[in-house]
């Protein structure tokens, strides 16, 4: 297998983790008083103008309840930090990227494909999945496998109860999700880091536990592109790329589908990815984690919580040895 460089492949916070952010911030900053001075027209006030598009200005609002229960009460990660500080490989592999270049996504018309070992395959448009159950506003901590986390209210309601509506087999034993896969729409597809479509997959108890989301929205309003317009997967416990964006399809099957990070790098990123500050990633330790907005230089690290802080969903794993299936 290749020796991965530090531009391949999910990496850990190096001490220099916060100067790329204060870097494009800086970048952003710059493009908007470029904006306001003397370059109206010009190819700098389109890309002003693209960018603040990609970051969602005049958004649709989602009206949701509140879901207290299943929410943290910690304080929630910036609107600018959640939406500018991002993983989608398929809008590049930079973390101010998605935010820059997702504005080319289309979202509408979106249809998801609903297949396999279901009594009723489906295919449903973006409006009939929203409406298929009440949303619900829930913040969740989000921790990426690389070390930092954020705190996130989103919008969506519990993946149970689509798989309900479609009603699995008895042989469906795994969900498989699917991410859009589109040159024209994602300019990241050139680069050959992961096997795109992007693919992700649950065991079908894990789907139906009550905190994995079927997510539409954020922050009251519908996706921003870059954390996954129309329609993406939460899970809470599990490092957040087991959370894929964009779904377009979603399968359900007898065998453990192939997922891209496991694929990409099997002694890395296992199927199961269950938060654990016990089982470090072979490149950096999972024990503690940086909270986003939280970095200032001297700012200590957070200890990571095991199952990121969702100790209910350890019933899922009674048994199993979770240095094994990591
Ligand atoms: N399709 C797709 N889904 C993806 C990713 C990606 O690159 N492509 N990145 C994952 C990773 S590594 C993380 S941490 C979360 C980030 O979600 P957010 O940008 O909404 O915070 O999305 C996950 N889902
Ligand atoms: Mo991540």
């Amino acid at each position: 297998m290749l020796i991965k460089s530090s531009r391949d492949g999910l990496n850990p916070p190096l001490s220099s983790e916060i100067t790329p952010r204060e870097v494009y911030e800086e970048r952003r900053k710059f493009i908007a008083r470029m904006a306001a001075g003397a370059v109206a027209g010009s190819a700098l006030w389109e890309m002003a103008n693209r960018e603040a598009f990609a970051q969602g200005a005049p958004a649709q609002k989602l009206a949701a309840r509140a879901n207290p229960a299943l929410s943290t009460t910690e304080p929630r990660t910036a609107f600018k930090d959640a939406t500018g500080y991002n993983n989608f490989y398929e809008f590049g592999l930079d973390k101010g990227d998605p935010a820059e270049n997702a504005h080319t996504l289309q979202t509408r018309p979106w249809t998801v494909s609903i297949e396999g070992e279901v009594k009723k395959p489906m295919r449903l448009d973006i409006d009939s999945l929203t409406k298929l159950a009440p949303l619900e506003e829930r913040v969740y901590r989000l921790r990426c496998v690389e070390g930092w986390s954020m705190v996130i209210p989103w919008v969506g309601y519990s993946l149970s109860n689509l798989i309900k509506h479609v009603e699995p087999t008895g042989n469906a034993r795994y969900v498989e999700f699917t991410t859009l896969a589109d040159r024209k729409q994602m300019p990241g597809l050139r680069s050959g880091v992961l096997d795109w479509p992007y693919v992700e997959g649950l065991r079908l108890d894990e789907a139906m536990h009550p905190l994995a989301l079927l997510t539409v929205g954020m922050y009251g309003q519908v996706l921003p592109n870059q954390n996954g317009a129309p329609v993406r997967v939460v899970v809470p416990w599990k490092y957040g790329f087991k959370s894929a964006k964009s779904i377009v399809r979603i399968r359900f099957t007898r065998d453990q589908p192939k997922t891209a990070w496991n694929d990409s790098a099997p002694s890395e990123y296992g199927f199961y990815s269950n938060v654990n500050p016990k089982v470090d990633h072979p490149r950096w330790s999972q024990a503690s984690e940086r909270r986003i907005g939280e970095d200032g230089f001297f700012k200590k690290k957070r200890e990571t919580l095991m199952f990121n802080g969702y100790p209910e969903v350890a019933l899922l794993y009674a048994g199993m040895d979770l240095k094994k299936f990591f």
